[in-house]
């Protein structure tokens, strides 16, 4: 095991990571930016290291500190945490090529799965289901054309660096495509500094069904069940439960299966999630793979019964998985909520400021994981998202009571929260039936208050604020 982890990154997810250092008995290095010099992560990890001003190029993104903070600590392993540098094979290279351990996987792996349309082909070799579309990138308009000829209209743009709905375009005719290609070409070059699209059929009402996966260093992989995480706001999660509401148990193993053969043809090691686009008639279709831990792990935790970081840092150092595909037996029901330091009123704008006074409920089935404490400032620099409130019950049911009660319970001062908005979600007819699809919020939001947004627009299109990077 490690002797010292250095984490790169802030917020709640740098107190998660902590926390299972500890309980694992190895030393933790906080390193921060000088906007987080009051941040809970730095007040309970054993040593810390500030790497920088508030920016994030000069601090949580930049390799050289965060190598030098690693050195001088005399860390052996660094976290990335998700988004930032988590998913930046570059960064686990650096890492690694400082004789410090990268937790996480292969910086191949990223690099592999980070190129979503080598990714999609490369899971199609793998024989999962994939949509039909483009193999590899478009080449000209007339070459786009033909494909989408072939593959049938309604067919949908992507960029092969995005991911998160950036650079996306639906489109419904030949004439549109030939619009909306240099279009979407203009916006993956200024997002990611490259026009590289593919196109693929457009499934108009999917749900967002993910798969979490576990590999260890010996070639061993294995599905720990899914989770639903459809309703989303301009591509930012919400709402997360696991496990998929109403999914049927056949196809729950074939998705799972699907998803640990994909892991296996490119020897995948860690943690990993499949993403997938679910279709009502059962019918399921891989979309990316996400490289590193995820934001919504705890509902996946909470059903298993596992503390998936721990499983986590102990693949990193190498141990084998401590248990087989059979003793992965999901029990009861968890739902997630992202409290987001927003207001839902004036279109979710940002609502950074001092937390005046807090008190967060308690009690059966309810976890709570955030960085916040009465006092503290929450700085502009960062992503919204200031704490996650999980609910677990014996049933679906039980788990959107206790939600809503916790919710209810809840009080944050001094600043706008996405609390009331999700509560309004949880109490939705629709939500408590199970199995709303992407559209869902969007649909909810245009009864609650209309006028009605321009229908048919693409999903990341030219929608804006564009959110900041999250997991
Ligand atoms: C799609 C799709 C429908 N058909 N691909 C959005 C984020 C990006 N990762 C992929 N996304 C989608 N890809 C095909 N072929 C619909 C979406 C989509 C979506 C997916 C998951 C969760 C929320 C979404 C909201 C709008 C669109």
């Amino acid at each position: 095991m490690f002797k010292k982890v250095l984490i790169a990154n802030r917020g709640e997810i740098a107190v998660r990571v902590i926390r299972a250092c500890r309980e694992l008995g190895v030393r933790t290095v906080a390193v921060y930016s000088e906007a987080d010099r009051e941040s809970l992560h730095v007040k309970i990890a054993d040593e810390s290291v500030c790497i920088g001003p508030a920016k994030s190029a000069e601090s949580y993104l930049a390799i050289p500190r965060l190598l030098a903070a690693a050195d001088i600590t005399k860390a052996d392993a660094i976290h990335p945490g998700y988004g930032f540098l988590s998913e930046k094979a570059q960064f686990a290279e650096a890492v690694e090529s400082s004789g410090i351990t990268f937790i996480g996987p292969t910086p191949e792996a990223i690099r592999l799965m980070g190129d979503k349309s080598v990714a999609k082909s490369t899971m199609k070799a793998a024989k999962v289901p994939t949509l039909p579309g483009s193999e590899g990138i478009l080449e000209s308009v007339p070459h786009a054309l033909e494909i989408a000829e072939q593959v049938g209209y309604p067919v949908i743009l992507k960029a092969r660096d995005g991911g998160g709905g950036k650079g996306m375009r639906v489109v419904r005719s030949g004439a549109e495509l030939e619009r909306a290609l240099p279009m979407a070409q203009a916006e993956a070059m200024a997002a990611f500094s490259s026009d590289a699209m593919y196109l693929e059929k457009f499934l108009e009402r999917p749900r967002h069904i993910e798969i979490q996966l576990a590999a260890d260093i010996f070639g061993n992989v294995v599905h720990l069940c899914e989770r639903d995480c459809s309703v989303q706001r301009r591509h930012q999660k919400l709402i997360e439960e696991a496990p998929g509401p109403g999914l049927d148990p056949v196809i729950r193993t074939k998705m799972g299966e699907a998803a640990c053969r994909g892991a296996k043809q490119i020897g995948y090691r860690g943690l990993g999630t499949m993403e997938f686009l679910y279709d009502a008639d059962g019918s399921y279709y891989f979309m990316e793979m996400n490289t590193r831990l995820q934001v919504e792990h705890p509902v996946t935790e909470m059903i298993l019964s596992l503390d998936l970081v721990k499983l986590q840092i102990r693949l990193a150092a190498g141990e084998p998985l401590p248990f087989g595909q059979e003793e992965v037996i999901p029990r009861g029901h968890a739902i997630e909520c992202r409290i987001n330091a927003e207001s839902p009123r004036q279109n979710f704008r940002p609502s950074p400021g001092k937390i005046e006074s807090l008190h967060f409920a308690g009690g059966p089935g309810i976890r709570l994981d955030t960085h916040i404490y009465s006092g503290y400032s929450i700085p502009p620099f960062y992503d919204s998202m200031i704490a996650k409130l999980i609910a677990y019950g014996a049933t679906r049911e039980e788990a959107i009571d206790r939600m809503l009660r916790a919710l209810d319970e809840s009080r944050i001062e001094g600043i706008d929260t996405t609390m009331e908005f999700q509560a309004e979600v949880l109490r939705h007819p629709g939500f408590r039936r199970g199995g709303v699809d992407t559209h869902f919020l969007e649909e909810m939001r245009s009864e609650a208050a209309p006028p009605t947004p321009p229908a048919g627009s693409a999903p990341g299109g030219a929608e804006s604020p564009p959110p900041p990077p999250a997991g």
